[in-house]
């Protein structure tokens, strides 16, 4: 449970986002008005993301030369220092100027982790596979999970960094993010959401590999039952919940 704010940790993984990595700091840094350090974690980026991260006199740069968006988000926490990490892809997709609201909700709500959903944006910005694919994959996780999520492949959240601490995860990819829900629905972490807008990349290409990332992101969920008791547990933790949300 987080119900106060000592340092909040931003990590942004990037690879290959020098177009939109200065908005989304600069933005971050105006907007966040808690204490905070950004933490840029880029993958060897070679249009120029690592020397405009270096430009900037608030971030900390960290290289992590192996490829993946789970890996680069590890690496990042690892080396967070703060009790609430904020995540957010570096691309200017998200709208970043909503960050203080996650971390108004968190300590609201008494939160161990808060989604940004995408999901009520009426500029509809998301590609329609990717809306279906995380439609899908969020309906398939939300009833064997017992979870009332909308967006479960935002990667904009506010999560304690205690509760990240206390779970393993090891996915290296795109299913890091679906691997921390999974993790969270079976300890009985209080996952709330709130609403956000959403943005169509303006400069760069995807990392996302749609197929490769969807069996990832369902094999992940499978793993997550192969302990005895799963369904059992997160329901029980459902009725701890429900009225905190
Ligand atoms: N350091 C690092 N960052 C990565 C890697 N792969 C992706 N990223 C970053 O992780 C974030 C998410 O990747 P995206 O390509 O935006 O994936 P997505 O959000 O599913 O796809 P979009 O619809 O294009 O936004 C972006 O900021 C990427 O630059 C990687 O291997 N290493
Ligand atoms: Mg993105």
């Amino acid at each position: 449970m987080t119900s106060k704010v000592d340092l909040i940790s931003v990590v942004i993984p990037t690879l290959n986002e020098a177009g939109n990595i200065l908005e989304a700091v600069t933005t971050i840094e105006k907007e966040l008005t808690y204490p905070k350090e950004i933490i840029v974690v880029d993958g060897n980026s070679t249009d120029g993301t690592i020397e405009i991260v270096k430009d900037t006199s608030f971030c900390k740069l960290i290289i992590e030369p192996r490829r993946g968006y789970g890996i680069a988000l590890r690496t990042g926490m690892k080396n967070a220092k703060g009790n609430i990490i904020v995540m957010v892809d570096g691309d200017g997709t998200y709208e970043v100027r909503h960050i203080n609201r996650l971390v108004e909700r968190m300590i609201e709500k008494d939160a161990d982790m808060v989604l940004a959903t995408r999901m009520y944006d009426p500029n509809k910005a998301m590609g329609l596979l990717n809306f279906i694919g995380n439609k899908v994959i969020t309906y398939v996780y939300d009833f064997f999970y017992s979870q009332f999520l909308s967006d479960t492949q935002s990667g904009f959240r506010a999560i304690s960094h205690e509760a990240i601490d206390n779970v393993p995860l090891k996915e290296g990819d795109m299913a890091f993010a679906t691997e921390m829900l999974v993790q969270f629905a079976k300890v009985g972490y209080n996952m709330v959401e709130i609403p956000t807008t959403y943005k169509a990349r303006k400069y760069g290409k995807t990392k996302l590999k749609p197929f490769k990332s969807g069996i990832e992101i369902f094999s992940t969920m499978f793993k997550g039952f192969l302990d005895a008791d799963t369904l059992r547990t997160c329901q029980k933790h459902w009725k701890e919940n429900r009225f905190k949300r």
